[in-house]
């Protein structure tokens, strides 16, 4: 059963944090509106709707809600079935792999925007190694974080892919 329209996504298109948002979202089978903005040309409301001056933001009736991972979680509490696994180390450990994905997107991020070949090639290398350590884990559990189970801690990591295969054929700075 889809949830109508109880939500506003306020994006930044390509933006891997604004994906984690729409695919938590998705996978809640909630039906959302997409505002995207000009994130260098922001219209003049957003200052009011992002404290942090980022996308995503969820706009839920009056309420704002920011941060994806937290978006996430709302989410998650919010609209039931749960996708966290129900054993706590197992949901801490769910937690705790989203964080690591947020490093590897960071990461991603200043690959994209890097200045010089070297930090170029310094993130690059950092960042096979984080991928290679997210594969061992997954080489143990997966396909997904909980097996053949999407749970929210995997909204975290698809982005990641599409960065991914953005940047892996390249050798130096896009810019
Ligand atoms: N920690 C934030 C990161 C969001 C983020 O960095 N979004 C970028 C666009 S992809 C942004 O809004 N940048 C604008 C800025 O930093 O001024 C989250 O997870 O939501």
């Amino acid at each position: 059963m889809t949830i109508k329209n109880i939500a506003e996504l306020i994006s930044f298109n390509v933006c891997p944090f604004v994906q984690r948002s729409a695919i938590a979202l998705q996978e809640k089978n909630i039906e959302f509106k997409t505002t995207y903005i000009d994130l260098k040309s922001p219209p003049d409301w957003f200052a009011n709707v992002s404290p942090l001056g980022k996308v995503p933001v969820l706009r839920v009736g009056d309420a704002i809600i920011f941060e994806s991972a937290v978006i996430a979680e709302y989410l998650d509490e919010k609209y039931q079935p749960s996708l966290h696994p129900i054993n706590l180390i197992a949901k801490a450990h769910h937690r705790s792999w989203t964080e690591f994905a947020s490093d590897i997107t960071n990461n991603m991020f200043m690959m994209l925007y890097a200045k010089t070949e070297k930090s170029f090639k310094d993130l690059q290398s950092k960042i096979k190694k984080q991928l290679h350590q997210v594969e061992q884990v997954l080489d143990k559990q997966g396909p997904l974080f909980a097996g053949e189970h999407f749970s929210i801690v995997d909204a975290a990591y698809a982005p990641i892919f599409f960065y991914k295969i953005l940047l892996e054929f390249r050798d130096h700075p896009p810019h």
